[in-house]
């Protein structure tokens, strides 16, 4: 049995509301929030929403920061560095509330020499300490080489989390990045399954589950081996339009586990 979510951009409670209704109607247990900036946000209304449907926020996205308001933990700038690690604890206090996890993907940013790697090593760090006092897991997610320049396979984000070394730390694999980087699906959630925390989970051309060709019934087949039993979060692009994709998501993963 698995526990299933969508991950939804937050744009107000009107929206989250319609999603999380239709949400809950058709199985799903979550609904992830990729959320630009929390502290714009009271955490209680969306409390509220959340709980009327009976859903839980397995995790929170914070990559919006990144190509919203183009803030990285590895920039140059220091006072974007700061507004990073200020935007990241602000997603942790979220977090507490909702009982959550947090995302760390585009928000590291590009990095082009040693120092880049180490200011995202250090805050890292001190971002996961100040998750640990508030009983938050931080999550580091390999993404593909199109869209961040670092920490592309899993491999390279398994060793920087060991590099890091803190227990709250660890790893959200994408089963679309994972189709461009990784040289197996199943073999590489095999590898490195002590650090898998969180799996987002999309088809190769980043529709809908069932839209392309990667092999879900092989990816369920390692997980149910590993004894994977965390959420299994759809990240896609919603098209035709995001009640589609909410619908069709859930209806292929019925057709292919127990749900
Ligand atoms: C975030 O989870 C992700 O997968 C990136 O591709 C940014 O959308
Ligand atoms: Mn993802």
């Amino acid at each position: 049995m698995y526990r299933v979510s969508f991950v939804i951009p937050y744009e107000n409670n009107e929206k989250l509301e319609r999603y999380a209704s239709l949400m809950s109607s058709l199985g799903y247990t979550g609904i992830e929030l990729g959320i630009k900036d929390p502290s714009l946000l009271d955490p209680e209304e969306i409390k509220d929403v959340i709980s009327k449907f009976n859903l839980v926020v397995p995790a929170l996205g914070t990559g919006r920061a990144f190509t919203e308001d183009g803030i990285s933990l590895s920039s140059k700038e220091k006072s974007i560095r700061d507004n990073a690690v200020k935007r990241l604890m602000s997603h942790i206090e979220l977090a507490e509330k909702l009982s959550s996890m947090v995302i760390v993907g585009l928000i590291r940013g590009n990095v082009y020499d040693k120092e880049g790697i180490n200011y995202v090593k250090a805050l890292l760090k001190d971002i996961c300490q100040y998750g640990k006092g508030k009983g938050v897991r931080i999550l580091l997610e390999p993404i593909n080489r199109y869209e961040v320049n670092w920490l592309n396979t899993i491999e390279d984000a398994y060793n920087f989390i060991r590099e890091i070394d803190v227990e709250n730390l660890g790893l959200l694999i994408d089963t679309f990045h994972m189709n461009i980087e990784e040289p197996s699906l199943a073999s590489s959630i095999f590898r490195f399954k002590d650090l898998v925390l969180h799996i987002h989970i999309a088809d190769s051309n980043r529709f809908y589950p069932g839209a392309g060709h990667i092999d879900f019934k092989d990816i369920f087949r390692i997980l149910s081996s590993i004894g994977y039993d965390g959420f299994i979060s759809a990240e896609l692009i919603n098209k035709p339009d995001i009640e589609t994709a909410i619908t069709k998501t859930i209806r292929f993963l019925k057709s292919i586990i127990l749900l």
